[in-house]
């Protein structure tokens, strides 16, 4: 993309209203903009990034071997009145009556809705295990929407919902989709702790939520620090080996690691005093076994092989793919903008004319351009006629990790400069070896 074709609606000032930085550089890189309390439109650099966490949120369901479909955001009351949840989720509910005073209301979550596409098709104990996700708008209308995408009323989740035979079948379910949010959140560059939680209005009393560690997060957590060490890395896990899947959430559960919802001070104590931690944490994402909550009142069953029909047991699964964006960038700045990891960044690089104009350094900016573009990457040409400064300023601004940077004065020795943004250091090379790094620095990603 070049900039000058591009619509990049950055802001110089610090907008008054944003209190954490998430919020206050999403606004000033242009990626989003408010249309009422707890409502965005997510402006192209915004959506870029958003498509982007999506994108990798889907790999890893599906390699956890969990489906794609996508349900509607409306749904009606009649089916919340089933599970009884019409009259107990309260105010947060969005309620809507149509044209022919039929009650509806925005979904904030989908279980019941899962729950009857399960009961139209499925009859047979022989069509399970079934995990079926979509990434869906929902809105809940918040009590204080506040610290932008973070916590929304209309916000993107992915939610995915488990259909098993029995309790060990669900907690295996439950198992696999705690390994792949562990590699989820590491794709991003986030180190997000699975803390033992509260279930809240979803039911159950197996759930965990993921929290990565902020201060200006707004749960309150109590951990080991030896947790913040642990991680999935590239080691390779079988989504159908329970036994392996299980030892991993060992792993990962044993030291203690609680919101304020569960803390046990008693316990929490045992800690060593040097490792014990209380401190501020995102929550990204949330899983839950319910076992036969929805399965029960709404009639899921499944009939198994001696004939008899037995309620599904299930679990619920949600990642704040919206809310991601703020917490990896509460994660990853610096005082002068966003820094993206290379796994959700926008773009991969920008290229920096100094001097726009100048026929070689326009020249090998384009060459570069189509270089990189060639090799599959997506690179962002700051093709501005503006001062150099200013458009260092837009590219530490809208975070993208590395930078080429093109001069007169460098291509007539032969080089240009690539930059992380992540660390500052400039290194001086050829276009062909800056093309041939950034593209060897993005082919592990
Ligand atoms: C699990 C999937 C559920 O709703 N039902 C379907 C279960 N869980 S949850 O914990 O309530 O939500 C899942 C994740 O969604 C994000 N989230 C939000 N993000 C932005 N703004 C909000 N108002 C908001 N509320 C929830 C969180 O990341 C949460 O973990």
């Amino acid at each position: 993309m070049r900039l000058t074709r591009y619509f990049l609606p950055v802001l110089k000032e610090n907008p008054a209203e944003a209190q954490i930085v998430s919020h206050r550089y999403m606004l000033r890189a242009g990626m989003i903009k408010q249309q009422a309390a707890g409502i965005y439109s997510w402006l192209p650099l915004g959506f870029k990034v958003l498509r982007r966490v999506e994108q990798i949120v889907h790999e890893e369901q599906q390699r956890a071997g969990h489906i794609p479909l996508l349900m509607p955001t409306l749904q009606t009351a009649d089916l919340w009145r089933e599970s009884g949840r019409y009259d107990d989720y309260g105010e947060e509910m969005l309620r809507i009556t149509d044209r022919q005073k039929r009650e509806l209301l925005y979904g904030p979550t989908n279980e019941e809705m899962i729950t009857d596409i399960f009961r139209s098709h499925v009859n047979s104990y022989k069509d399970l295990p079934l995990t079926l996700y979509h990434i869906q708008w929902k809105f809940r209308d918040e009590m204080r929407p506040r610290f932008g995408v973070m916590r929304g009323r209309e916000f993107l989740m992915k939610d995915g919902y488990n259909f098993d035979v029995d309790k060990e079948q669900a907690i295996h379910a439950y198992n696999r989709h705690m390994v792949s949010y562990l590699r989820t959140y590491e794709r991003m560059g986030l180190t997000a702790i699975p803390m033992r939680a509260a279930s809240g209005p979803i039911g159950g009393d197996n759930t965990h939520e993921f929290l990565v560690l902020a201060s200006t997060g707004e749960s309150e957590v109590f951990y080991d620090s030896a947790v913040t060490d642990l991680e999935l890395g590239s080691r390779s896990v079988n989504y159908d080996d329970p036994a392996q899947v299980a030892a991993i959430c060992q792993e990962f559960t044993t030291l203690y690691a609680r919101t304020d919802e569960t803390h046990d001070s008693a316990l929490f104590d045992q800690i060593p005093e040097e490792r014990r931690k209380v401190g501020r944490g995102i929550e990204v994402g949330q899983i839950f076994y319910f076992g036969t909550k929805y399965s029960e009142p709404m009639g899921a069953t499944v009939t198994m092989p001696d004939g008899s029909k037995v309620p599904v047991h299930m679990g619920s699964h949600g990642i704040g793919v919206s809310r991601l964006l703020g917490a990896i960038i509460e994660a990853s700045h610096d005082d002068k903008g966003i820094i993206w990891p290379e796994g959700v960044t926008p773009f991969h690089a920008a290229i920096v004319n100094l001097k726009q104009g100048d026929t070689d350094a326009d020249a090998a900016c384009e060459a570069i351009y189509q270089g990189l573009r060639s090799r599959g990457l997506d690179p962002l040409y700051d093709d501005r006629d503006a001062r150099a400064g200013e458009k260092f300023a837009t590219t530490d601004l809208i975070g993208l990790p590395w930078r080429i940077t093109v001069g007169p004065r460098g291509l007539k020795n032969g080089v240009v400069e690539l930059t992380s943004r992540r660390t500052g250091e400039s290194e001086e090379m050829s276009p062909e070896a800056a093309i041939a790094r950034v593209t060897e620095i993005y082919a592990g990603v």
